[in-house]
Formats: structure tokens, C-alpha cells, sequence
């Protein structure tokens, strides 16, 4: 069968130069999506990637090709005994001359790869990187907008996760859409003392399939409003081109408001809140309108509803200048659930044996109650919640853990506590929250350093690192808050580099963006529309432990990624992968 590849290079983003008001949604001529033959969903070995119908090996030198800022680190990682690179323009005219280290065990790939150190570089423009007999990087800019164009895709990614309503996006050439979605009601079967069905329209879906699920959700949606809080200027007029452009609420926190809104329809009577909302299977490989099977509120757990807790006593916060009607009835969630933690003290776990939805249980609730009274404490000062978060995290000595992802919130409780401004703190607990916090970051700083290519969680591998290696970004910004080293500034651009090309394959793992992003994702709609255009702004999981189309092979664990549709282990995408994504962006800058 033969493929029409009209995509090379594969660089599907705005690119510098073009203004955001093209992408509007709802401009006058939309691109239909180019025609395809056949829906290649195949892998490629190794490092190889799939171009043109054929497996080609991609550039030796690995590095972000997305861009740098001017003045963070700028690394690229290479294999190959030369010692001597250049930068050049675009023009081939040379600005930089260097040195590259000696070779740096690369053990998780099977590499020795040496590290070349441009940073001085400062000077914005167009470059690319050769080194004699090893070959050239992908082009690349410096610039202090490199990370715009990322973080509209990532955030544009979100909007097309969007449920109970049509969604429309453009990027690059393509146009993606789908109609409204899932708008029956779910029943209320497994629900004590409820019967019927229940409106629960709206949000996000999770993942590469169509449930929506309340920790991961919470979890997600958290970090856009972590990145409010924490970097407002960066973010009040950021233009997104989504429908509730413009206007008094920053664009971002519309996007947020619409995940928001369906958390609340979570929320049960007792102020407990259901732990998803999913059929009892997965979806086909179609769009998301063209699903009916039936979906159901599952019962509530302790998970659920404390990060329901926590995101919406963030959400109050975030939300009172804007809209304190909104903010209030966030609040008044928050509370209620927080209530019925603090009145149920044994755990509670929901029972999904019906379902083979995700899971999403993380056991040991302990992280979810402390997260839960930090942020009503922080928004309400309510003694109770301050004494509830104190006893829990002297009890269980909590520290801040190195890697974190939706089944610990461990990280933003005690983040949360630190940063505060409000009176009463034990300064015992600051002090030793305040240390954790430093050590922890110099962890990531030194894994940045040391890692053939600058992986902040060093060699660990499990499903949806991409999404944990983006995330350590909070970590970081924690850290430099207390300490204003630019170094922890430059780790989590290491990470953005990681994440664009700096890795073994030297690709993007963030699909329209980047040098050869992932053309494959675990996505329904991108697999429903044929597979050959996936839908933009996207971070894929990247390479696990474990092996998807042959367990048995003998791969190192950092070559385990395949740009293959049906591989969810490794090349999924999911909502609390992306907002951590947007929380290193707009960090970064
Ligand atoms: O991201 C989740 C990962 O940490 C788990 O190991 C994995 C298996 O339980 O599930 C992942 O989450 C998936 C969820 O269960 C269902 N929707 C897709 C999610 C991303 O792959
Ligand atoms: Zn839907």
C-alpha cells in the first residue's frame, strides 16, 4: 500500500513568524485534512523513525528543536568521538566554536553520548549545530519566544480534549474537530440511595480514551491553575483561539472553568465525590461523538474526594478576582468535601469491579487529605484545615518526592504550605519542608547535569514519564522561590530540551511541534481520522520499563518508545501530562 507523506519536514506549528489571530477558531476558509491511503500504525526499531512509508535513522545530534532562550544553558548530546562543534546561521556562517565533554554513560539507551555546551550563545536567530563526521542537528532558534508556540499547542490540546460540546481547532494546515460528545446522562446504578441517571457533561477527556475520571482530572486541571497562581503576569493575556477569547477572564482559566465545571457534577449529596464516569469498557477506535455506550458514576473514594478538595479551594482562589460567584460555589465544594474527609477518617475505596476503565485508585489517602487542608487552609485560614494538614504531614513526615505524578499530591500539599503568607505556621514543619524542598531540587539539578540527556528523574522509566519529566518543573520553580539560583531555571528548560529532541531519539515527543513529533499517537480521534494526522500539542507518554509489541526483545529502557497507535503503554497522551507541560513552559520563561 502506498502512503502520501506531504509533511516534510514535519513541522506543523505556527513557526515564528505567523501571527496567533490565523489560528482562530472559526476563521473564514478552513483546511479540510489532507487525504490518506492507508493508516500506517506501525513502529519502527530502535531509534529509527517511520518517514515517507520507510524506517529511517534521524539525526545523531540531539537537542531541542524546538528552541532555547537566550540567556538559560543550551546542551545538545551526540554519539561520536569528534570533540569539536560549531553553531552555525542559517547562512553557514559560524557563531560559536566548543568543546564537547568526555563520553557520558548514557546507560539507559546503551549510549555513550558526549554533551556540547553552547550557553554563551545568547544572540536570537536561526541555527544549526554540526559536528565534523558526526553529522548536523535539526534547525533550531534562540529566542525569547521560543516556548509561545508549545504553549499554545499544549493548551489548544486541552481544548480539543473537551467533552459535551464540539470542538475545533487549527494548526498548521490541518483542521481537527469533533461534534458534541457524550451529552446522555449517566446512571447513578452503583450510586447508594440513588437511582437514575445524572447530567455529567463537560470536561475533559482523560487520555487517549473518552472517560473522565475525578483524581487525574482534579489532578490535571490543578496544574493550570498552579500556573496562574504562581505566574500571573506571564499568563493574564495570553490569547488562546478558543471560544471564550477575550474578556475579563484570562484565556487559560476558561479553559480550566471547563473542567471545573464537570468536576462539580462529581460531587454526591453527602459532599463525597464519584471516583469517574466511564462505560464499563474502553472505547473503539472512533470519534467521540459516535460513542453512546452507556457510562456510569462510579462510587465515590477517599482519592477522588480529596484532590477534588484541593483543586477547588484552588480554584476559589484563582477565581475571586475575576468571579466571586464562581469562586464561591467553588469554595462551597471544596468545603463539603473536605467536611466529609475530615468526618470519615477510615479510607475509602471505591469498588470498580464492573469497569475495565482506568483505575486511577491511589492507595495511601493520606497525600490527597493533606493536599485537601492545605489549600482550604490557604484560602480560607480555617484553623481546622491548618491543624489537619500540620498533623499529617509531622505524622508521616512528608517529604517532597523527587518524581510525583496523580497518584501522589504529596508535592503541591507541601508546596502549597510553604509558599503561604498566612500566620500560624509551625516553623518546625516550615523549616523541614523548606530543606526537603532544596534537596529535592538539587537532586533534579544534579540528574540534569549527569544524564547523557538531562533527565531531570534520571534513569526512571514507567507510563507517562514525559508527563513526571515535565512536572519536576514544579519542584524546581518550589525551590528557586526559596532560592534564586538560576540553575534550577535552567534544569527545567533541560527538561523542555529532553522533551523537544534532547533524547535518544531526537525527536519531539509533542505531536505538531518540533523536529519529527510522534505522527502516531493513542489517541482516538487522531486513530479515527485514519492515523495519519494527529492532533496537535499532544505529549505522548514515552518510553516505560515494559515492552508493548514485543515483551520479550532485549531493549535498553530508554529505547522502548514506538510512535505506534496502539501502543497506550508508551505512546498515549493524557490531560495531567499535558498541564504539567504547560506548568514547565510557562515556568520556563
Ligand atoms: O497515567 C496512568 C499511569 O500512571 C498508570 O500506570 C496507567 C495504568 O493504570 O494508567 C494511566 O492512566 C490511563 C488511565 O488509566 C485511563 N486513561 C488513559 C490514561 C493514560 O494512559
Ligand atoms: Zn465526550
Amino acid at each position: 500500500m502506498t502512503m502520501r507523506h506531504s509533511t516534510q519536514p514535519l513541522r506543523l506549528g505556527l513557526g515564528p513568524l505567523r501571527s496567533l489571530s490565523a489560528l482562530l477558531v472559526g476563521a473564514a476558509s478552513l483546511t479540510a485534512l489532507p487525504a490518506c491511503d492507508a493508516a500506517p500504525t506501525r513502529g519502527c526499531p530502535g531509534t529509527e523513525i517511520f518517514i515517507d512509508g520507510e524506517c529511517v535513522q534521524p539525526h545523531m545530534i540531539r537537542l531541542n528543536s524546538v528552541g532555547y532562550l537566550p540567556t538559560r544553558a543550551k546542551l545538545a548530546s551526540y554519539v561520536g568521538d569528534e570533540t569539536s562543534f560549531q553553531v552555525m546561521t542559517r547562512e553557514g556562517r559560524v557563531v560559536f566554536e566548543g568543546s564537547a565533554t568526555t563520553e557520558v554513560s548514557a546507560r539507559d539507551s546503551g549510549e555513550r553520548v558526549r554533551i556540547a555546551d553552547f550557553s554563551e550563545l545568547e544572540e536570537p536567530g536561526e541555527y544549526w549545530l554540526e559536528v565534523p563526521g558526526v553529522g548536523r542537528s535539526p534547525d533550531f532558534r534562540i529566542g525569547d519566544d521560543v516556548f509561545h508556540e508549545p504553549l499554545v499547542a499544549s493548551l489548544l490540546a486541552l481544548h480539543g480534549q473537551r467533552c459535551g460540546t464540539a470542538v475545533e481547532l487549527e494548526w498548521g494546515e490541518g483542521t481537527f474537530k469533533h461534534a458534541a460528545c457524550h451529552l446522555e446522562e449517566a446512571g447513578l446504578d452503583y450510586i447508594d440511595g440513588e437511582q437514575g441517571t445524572k447530567d455529567a457533561t463537560g470536561g475533559w477527556h482523560d487520555a487517549g480514551d473518552y472517560g473522565k475520571y475525578t483524581v487525574n482530572g482534579a489532578f490535571a486541571v490543578a496544574f493550570l491553575l498552579q500556573a496562574y497562581e504562581d505566574f500571573p503576569d506571564r499568563l493574564k493575556d495570553l490569547e488562546l483561539p478558543i471560544p471564550e477569547r477575550g474578556g475579563e477572564l484570562p484565556d487559560i482559566l476558561d479553559e480550566a472553568r471547563f473542567q471545573l465545571e464537570w468536576l462539580l457534577k462529581m460531587q454526591l449529596a453527602d459532599g463525597s465525590v464519584a471516583h469517574k464516569v466511564t462505560a464499563k469498557n474502553f472505547e473503539g477506535n472512533i470519534m467521540p461523538e459516535a460513542d453512546h455506550a452507556p457510562r456510569f458514576f462510579v462510587p465515590a473514594g477517599t482519592a477522588a474526594t480529596g484532590t477534588f478538595a484541593a483543586t477547588l479551594a484552588l480554584a476559589a482562589r484563582v477565581y475571586e478576582p475575576f468571579d466571586p460567584d464562581f469562586a464561591a460555589t467553588c469554595l462551597e465544594a471544596a468545603q463539603q468535601a473536605f467536611d466529609f474527609l475530615l468526618e470519615n477518617r477510615e479510607d475509602i475505596t471505591p469498588n470498580q469491579s464492573d469497569f475495565r476503565t482506568g483505575g486511577y485508585e491511589a492507595p495511601g489517602y493520606d497525600d490527597e487529605r493533606a493536599w485537601a487542608a492545605a489549600e482550604l487552609w490557604e484560602t480560607t485560614g480555617d484553623p481546622a484545615a491548618l491543624e489537619e494538614f500540620e498533623l499529617l504531614a509531622r505524622e508521616l513526615g512528608m517529604s517532597m518526592l523527587l518524581n510525583f505524578d496523580w497518584s501522589n499530591s504529596t508535592n503541591l500539599a507541601l508546596a502549597t504550605y510553604l509558599r503561604s503568607e498566612r500566620e500560624g505556621r509551625d516553623p518546625d514543619l516550615v523549616e523541614s519542608i523548606r530543606a526537603t524542598t532544596l534537596s529535592t531540587a538539587q537532586s533534579l539539578v544534579e540528574n540534569w547535569k549527569s544524564h547523557g540527556y538531562g533527565r531531570s528523574v534520571g534513569s526512571i522509566y514507567y507510563w507517562g514519564i514525559n508527563g513526571v519529566i515535565a512536572r519536576t518543573a514544579f519542584n524546581l520553580v518550589a525551590a528557586h522561590r526559596l532560592d534564586p539560583d538560576p540553575t534550577y531555571l535552567d534544569a527545567i528548560t533541560g527538561q523542555l530540551d529532553h522533551l523537544f529532541g534532547r533524547n535518544p531519539y531526537g525527536r519531539s515527543y509533542l505531536t505538531g511541534v518540533g523536529y519529527r513529533p510522534p505522527q502516531f499517537p493513542h489517541h482516538r480521534p487522531s486513530m479515527a481520522s485514519g492515523g495519519r494526522f494527529p492532533w496537535p500539542g499532544l505529549l505522548i507518554g514515552g518510553p516505560h520499563s515494559e515492552l508493548f509489541s514485543d515483551p520479550a526483545a532485549n531493549v535498553p529502557e530508554g529505547l522502548t518508545w514506538e510512535d505506534r497507535a496502539e501502543n497506550y503503554i508508551h505512546n498515549e497522551i493524557a490531560i495531567n501530562w499535558n498541564t504539567a507541560l504547560v506548568y514547565a513552559l510557562v515556568a520556563a520563561e
